[in-house]
């Protein structure tokens, strides 16, 4: 059984980590995916070639998130290659880690303008198409255990993650009425380009990894099968929820 045969999904930082192993296993699970990125346009090439492989239409859109004018863009970039949205996954995000005392200013708003401002506005255009559509929709954003933790490095990047939690929680209840879910996932540690530097120092990586349960580090594909469920009608009556996808990092005190 294909869990999104006959479904459109766009996803937001679609060319690499996390955003890639959802796209990807979207189109294998049926689904037609648009990706929206910036930066290197062969991986976002490659990720188009993997949906097509998959028998799937799909297209890359280069904009950045930060740019409001970008999220009505990317979805109707959508309707126009797909026909129709009816999966949002909201997963581009940023972390340049950096101590908090001497945090600039760029850097702080240069996170937020990402990942939750761009989140929000990514969202919003989403779901008003979902609404003019009148077909309902499911809308999954990244979030992180992050959201629920804190990190010496990441006094700008934690709030941005449990806002993007928040803005599902408030979402799920605006748009509970037309038939449109929201929810969030809130992977632990994911070995992407998002930490490569950070998880280059062998003791952070090793004190992280002794953290988690199930012994090691997430890979993208291990978010992949969590989002498609929350965006699949398998998840039909969850809305508001966030799942934790950590290995039991979070769970993991003593
Ligand atoms: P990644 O760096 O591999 O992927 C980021 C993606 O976002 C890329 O496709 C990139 O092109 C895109 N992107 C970055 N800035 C953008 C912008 N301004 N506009 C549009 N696209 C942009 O990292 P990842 O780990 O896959 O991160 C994806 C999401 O997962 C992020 O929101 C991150 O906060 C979240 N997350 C990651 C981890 C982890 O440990 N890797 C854990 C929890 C949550
Ligand atoms: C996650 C979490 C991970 C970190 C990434 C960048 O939300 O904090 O530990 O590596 O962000």
């Amino acid at each position: 059984m294909m869990l999104l045969h006959g479904k459109t999904m766009l996803v937001t930082g679609g060319s690499t980590g996390i955003g890639r192993a959802a796209a990807i296993e979207a189109a294998r699970q049926g689904a037609d995916v648009g990706i929206n990125y910036v930066g290197d346009d062969a991986a976002a090439d490659a990720v188009v070639a993997e949906i097509q492989a998959a028998g799937r239409k799909g297209f890359a859109f280069k904009a950045d998130v930060a740019d409001r004018a970008s999220a009505p863009a990317f979805v109707a970039r959508g309707v126009a290659e797909l026909g129709k949205v009816d999966i949002f996954v909201s997963n581009a995000g940023i972390c340049p880690f950096h101590a908090f005392l001497d945090m600039p200013a760029e850097t702080f708003e240069r996170t937020m303008d990402v990942n939750l401002h761009g989140a929000f506005y990514m969202v919003q255009a989403a779901a008003n198409q979902m609404v003019a559509q009148g077909g309902g929709g499911a809308i999954v954003a990244v979030s992180s255990i992050s959201a629920l933790v804190g990190g010496e490095f990441q006094t700008h990047y934690t709030p941005t993650k449990a806002g993007v939690h928040s803005l599902m929680q408030s979402a799920a209840i605006a748009l509970g009425r037309h038939g449109i879910r929201c929810n969030s996932v809130l992977p632990g540690t994911i070995l992407t380009e998002i930490n490569r530097d950070d998880l280059a120092d062998a003791d952070k990586r090793r004190r992280m990894e002794a953290r988690i349960p199930l012994g090691r580090l997430g890979q993208p594909e291990d978010l992949a099968g969590p989002i498609v469920f929350l965006a699949s009608d398998l998840a039909r009556y969850v809305t508001g929820a966030a799942l934790l996808v950590d290995g039991g990092a979070f769970v993991n005190l003593q």
